[in-house]
């Protein structure tokens, strides 16, 4: 409202803010317990957009809640700034990544200022200052120590476009995640981190997480990780004097397997073709040519039409000794398992399809018809006392053979055709399978996870360097502790454009060392850390981000630790809570931190999006952060968001209105003017139907912020501001003790949301600085219970009833509770109700025909 100079007050408390620092955490001698409250740190790529904006927003309400709850409250920001962003940037513009990184920073903090987020401004920390990323360089040798990072070469997802390698997770259905570009695979040696060493804890782990984070990132998780139960089993190869092995998940099944595939892109499929026919040789290299051309996504296309090539070899079956041809198929995978299946085309789809495209033999081995449950059918026996096996003839209907049908049977059953396991359910058969193969020596339980060793090198100048030596005669060896860190040289005369190697290897100065055992010429590891390192731990550097001495003080993660609240998009659901969740078991093992998880409860807001699709600089309909803060002012904003609705849906900005914040905002300020005198008022002498707003108010509060239910609380508000006019207007005036308690109650929960109109008003009502700071009201106990009145029901004219009903009573409530009342309807004696008038909460009256 033009009566108030929203940015005038906005700067006020922001200058006085930054001057006394109210909302630094406290230290050794603060007995108050502890909250850490952390939304995911911005890339400092461009200005902050509006998904910043609903992000700190979030997390301050919840910072700012605790503190009036009595708690020192952890609140801190920093920025991710290492990565791909800054140095494609700077390629285009033909500059510093450095200098574009810390300009945009320098431009998102004043931003973030501008917003009235309660940060502890002390704990700043940039990943791509040195004295962040020594520690990247101090945890990368912590874990080579441990055999937790380690190089090996292997087939990577190659972005032709970035010219760098790709982790799993960065590729998405196919493309790099960053710039859309199809991911080729690309043989290379390169550094890893062992997380699959921690895939039992990483998955077991999320159990205790259930109820705090979102169900879904859980299911995506667990979905990511993939643990598959089950036994290796090994198959011996005609002509080849070693076995292999192959994963199933049903080794129940091995009497049914009538094929044998193997990946055609495996080392293996190579040897097999290698030493078959020319024919097959050429047959092979044909296929395996088409095969390097298409997605892993693509392979397991159940809709796929399968194909192969028949490698006229065979394995043996080591339960029965059958033969089972051997062929390279792309439907099965060369880095999952061990690249090789037996395939039971009865009883797994993706194997019936490939048996029914080449007419190879489909063996039931499960009587799904059968019961699991109940007594075990008779199972004949011959002379031998061994069953008997219908020489994998059929014995289900015709309607359920997979081979007729073309659908595998996959469900419960009683196992047939199997020898000794015939008869048994599923489970049991399993287990049984596992013992015979086990004692036989010729296989054992197994687990198969999907997923993958974490890989961490990039071809990029923008990152952390590795912290590695590599000597003349071969070795690679830590640099010395005392040399780190090892800092990125100047990009001057450097060329950053992609070429497949690092541009670190051409900055032939820095690139050159020396061994640090024997004082030898040797060269420093050209490649940088992904940056999923950095944000793997930077919650831990916020814990004591000026030491020189070490990444984190220990003492002060068993304080502070684990991180109470976290908010972040659902873009992470993924790698970065996977990376933290690794690196956090790691630290753990190192004896480091206390905790085995990072973030004790997880919320994903929704996004920020125009018209009902998605912001884009591309589509031009970007709502831009500064111009809509300069525009209507923080407050206005922030409340406008709040209340845009529940933290977890979208949000359109076009439902968002800053212009019914602005004038919400305003009718509470001109509330605090109205009763600017600070008398000694005596609350209990206040208008109990306001205070009765007041207090429910009070009381409900607390668990709708822990609910995250932010938008019902500023309904709340706006309806007590409305209450309080609506007083001030009809009965005692301003004066009235009720009027005063609003306001201040008003001012101290408006904190949440827009705390520059808070302080203002608590200003206004007499108070020093700040409100942000002052403790909870209690609310009063008396006040709570609920406001009835006496409601009479008429009919025809004359009272028939008294209710005792709530003063918030509709009118639809009100007359079904009259329709149903006893003494009304003794007193309608079955006649019908013609008309009814109904005045909520205090008179129905009904006409009887
Ligand atoms: C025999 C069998 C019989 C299987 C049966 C399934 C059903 P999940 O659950 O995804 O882990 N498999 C093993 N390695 C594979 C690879 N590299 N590429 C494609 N498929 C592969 O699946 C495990 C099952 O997938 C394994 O169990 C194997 O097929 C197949 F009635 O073995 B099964």
């Amino acid at each position: 409202s033009a009566a108030f100079d929203v940015h005038a007050i906005q700067e006020k408390w922001q200058r006085l803010w930054e001057q006394t620092d109210p909302f630094r955490a406290g230290g050794d001698d603060d007995t108050r317990p502890r909250k850490y409250v952390l939304a995911m740190f911005p890339y400092p790529s461009g200005d902050l957009h509006m998904g910043h904006a609903e992000n700190y927003l979030y997390s301050d309400i919840v910072a700012r809640f605790w503190r009036h709850r009595g708690y020192n409250v952890l609140n801190p920001i920093g920025w991710d700034s290492f990565g791909l962003p800054a140095e494609n940037a700077a390629i285009k513009r033909g500059a510093d990544p450095r200098e574009w990184t810390y300009a945009n920073i320098d431009q998102q903090k004043a931003s973030l200022r501008q917003y009235g987020v309660s940060f502890d401004w002390s704990r700043v920390l940039h990943t791509s200052d040195p004295d962040y990323y020594q520690w990247n360089q101090w945890l990368f040798q912590q874990l080579f120590e441990r055999g937790l990072a380690y190089r090996k070469e292997s087939p990577v997802n190659w972005c032709p476009h970035d010219q760098t390698v790709l982790a799993n997770e960065q590729v998405v259905d196919g493309r790099c995640e960053r710039c859309g570009t199809e991911v080729v695979k690309k043989k290379l040696t390169q550094w890893y981190f062992r997380i699959t060493e921690y895939a039992d804890r990483l998955l077991d782990d999320l159990n205790q997480l259930e109820g705090f984070w979102p169900h879904k990132v859980l299911q995506m998780q667990r979905n990511w990780i993939g643990r598959s139960v089950g036994a290796d089993i090994d198959f011996e190869i005609e002509g080849r004097a070693d076995k292999v092995t192959v994963f199933s998940t049903r080794p129940d099944t091995l009497h049914g397997a009538t094929f044998f595939v193997v990946a055609p892109d495996s080392d293996l499929a190579a040897e097999l073709a290698a030493g078959s026919t020319p024919e097959v040789r050429m047959r092979f290299q044909d296929y395996l040519e088409k095969v390097q051309k298409v997605t892993d996504i693509d392979r397991q296309a159940t809709d796929r039409p399968k194909t192969g090539v028949f490698l006229e070899r065979y394995a043996i079956n080591p339960i029965n000794g059958e033969r089972l041809p051997i062929w390279a198929a792309d439907y099965v995978l060369a880095d999952y398992g061990h690249g090789a299946v037996m395939a039971v085309p009865a009883h797994d789809q993706r194997d019936l399809d490939f048996a029914r495209a080449f007419d190879l033999p489909v063996r039931v081995v499960v009587d799904t018809t059968a019961p699991v449950t109940g007594a075990i059918p008779v199972i004949e026996l011959d002379a031998a006392g061994e069953p008997i096996d219908p020489e994998g003839g059929l014995d289900v209907a015709d309607e359920l053979d997979p081979a007729v049908t073309g659908i595998a049977l996959t469900g419960e059953g009683r196992l047939i055709n199997s020898g000794v396991l015939d008869g048994m359910n599923k489970r049991n058969a399993i287990a049984r399978a596992i013992e015979l193969l086990e004692a036989a020596g010729t296989g054992r339980a197994a687990k198969t996870y999907r997923l993958r060793d974490w890989l961490i090198s990039r071809q990029r100048f923008w990152g952390t360097p590795i912290p590695m030596v590599h000597t003349d005669d071969g070795r690679i060896v830590p640099v010395p502790a005392d040399q780190l860190p090892v800092e990125l040289p100047s990009v001057k005369g450097l060329d950053l454009t992609p070429k497949g190697s690092s541009p670190l290897g051409a900055a032939t100065e820095w690139v050159t060392t020396v061994d640090p055992e024997t004082g030898e010429p040797a060269r420093r590891d050209p490649d940088t850390m992904d940056t999923f390192v950095d944000s793997s731990w930077y919650f831990l550097r916020f814990l004591s981000p000026g030491d020189q001495t070490q990444p984190f003080s220990q003492r002060e993660a068993d304080r502070w630790g684990p991180v109470d609240f976290y908010i972040g998009g659902v873009e992470h659901a993924i790698l970065h809570l996977l990376y933290a969740r690794f690196i956090t078991k790691a630290l753990y093992d190192m004896g480091h931190v206390e905790f085995t998880e990072p973030f004790s409860s997880l919320i994903n807001q929704g996004m920020v999006i125009l018209n009902g699709a998605k912001m884009s600089k591309s589509k031009g309909n970007l709502v831009l952060f500064q111009q809509e803060l300069d525009a209507h002012g923080a407050d206005a904003l922030r409340v406008g968001l709040a209340f845009a609705g529940p933290v977890e849906d979208d949000k359109d900005w076009a439902d968002v209105s800053t212009v019914g914040a602005a004038k919400f905002l305003a009718r509470a300020l001109r509330i605090a003017g109205d009763v600017s005198s600070k008398p000694d008022v005596v609350w209990a002498d206040g208008d109990i139907a306001l205070r009765r707003v007041t207090h429910r108010l009070l009381a409900d509060a607390p668990a709708l912020v822990e609910q995250t239910k932010f938008n019902v609380v500023v309904a709340r508000l706006m309806e007590l501001v409305n209450v309080t006019r609506k007083t001030i207007d009809s009965g005692a005036g301003a004066a009235d003790p009720a009027v005063r308690e609003a306001a201040e109650v008003t001012a101290m929960v408006l904190d949440l949301f827009a705390p520059h109109t808070a302080e203002e008003m608590w200003s206004i009502l007499g108070y020093e600085p700040f409100v942000g700071l002052v403790p909870w009201r209690q609310a009063d106990p008396t006040l709570l219970v609920e406001d009835t009145v006496k409601a009479i029901v008429q009919i025809d004219g004359k009272v028939r009833a008294t209710l005792e009903v709530s003063a918030r009573i509709d009118a639809a409530e009100l007359e079904a509770m009259a329709r149903s009342d006893e003494r009304v309807l003794r007193s309608l004696a079955g006649r019908e109700i013609a008309r009814a008038v109904v005045r909520a909460p205090k008179v129905v009256s009904f006409t009887t025909a």
